[in-house]
């Protein structure tokens, strides 16, 4: 059985249980980070030496860094099927998860923070128009890319859509003004269709 570790609220933990979702893999996930704690602890350390969540454990082998975890599991146990054939296609998929780590990330993750987990009192409102004005941007690629497409890497979904999707359902829930983008919107009703997003990310923002 798969082992993972890691709280359900978290984005990074989302992408891996909604990838195995996809997948239809049972696991076994212990809740970990966050207000649970555990991410310091020695024995975890040992594991991830970053001391965040998630971790999956797989036999023998332990691996961290969730966009590094869900391309092994379809590897491994999901015969690639969440990855184009092709290599444009697979470059294509494997460029929009890299970049919602080096783009889409550092753009909406002060804006959820802001919004969700500092109290309003606290909140800086440069910080949320600087990251309201680069996600808006952010959005706008994506919104590009799925002018001719119904997933950001070709017609089914792939593991390219998954770390934005986690982010898409914050985008849509966050108490903000969004520009229409009508193809990002459709796309997101798309993933809001699927059983394994109603259930690992369609959950209360925290
Ligand atoms: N790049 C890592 C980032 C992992 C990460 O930042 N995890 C956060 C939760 S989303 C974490 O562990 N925070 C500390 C905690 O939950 O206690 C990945 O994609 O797995």
């Amino acid at each position: 059985m798969i082992k993972i570790w890691g709280r359900t609220d978290s984005s990074n933990v989302q992408k891996v249980l909604w990838c195995m979702g996809e997948l239809g893999l049972p696991f076994d996930r212990q809740d970990w980070g966050g207000k649970f704690g555990g991410n310091k602890d020695h024995d975890y350390l040992a594991m991830n030496p970053n001391g965040l969540v998630p971790t999956m454990k797989d036999g023998d082998f332990i691996l961290w860094e969730s966009n590094s975890i869900m391309r092994y599991l379809n590897a491994k146990h999901g015969g690639g099927r969440l990855l184009p054939a092709t290599p444009e296609g697979m470059a294509n998929a494997n460029r929009w998860m890299d970049w919602q780590l080096s783009v889409l990330n550092p753009s909406i993750v002060p804006l959820f923070w802001n919004l969700i987990r500092t109290p309003e009192e606290k909140r800086d409102p440069k910080i949320v128009q600087n990251a309201l004005d680069k996600t808006r941007a952010a959005w706008q690629m994506v919104e590009n890319q799925l002018a001719q497409r119904a997933f950001v890497a070709g017609e089914n979904l792939s593991l390219g859509d998954i770390p934005l999707g986690v982010w898409a359902y914050r985008w849509f829930n966050l108490p903000i003004e969004r520009p229409r983008l009508p193809n990002l919107e459709n796309w997101y009703e798309r993933l809001k269709e699927r059983k394994p997003y109603q259930t690992h990310i369609m959950i209360p923002m925290t």
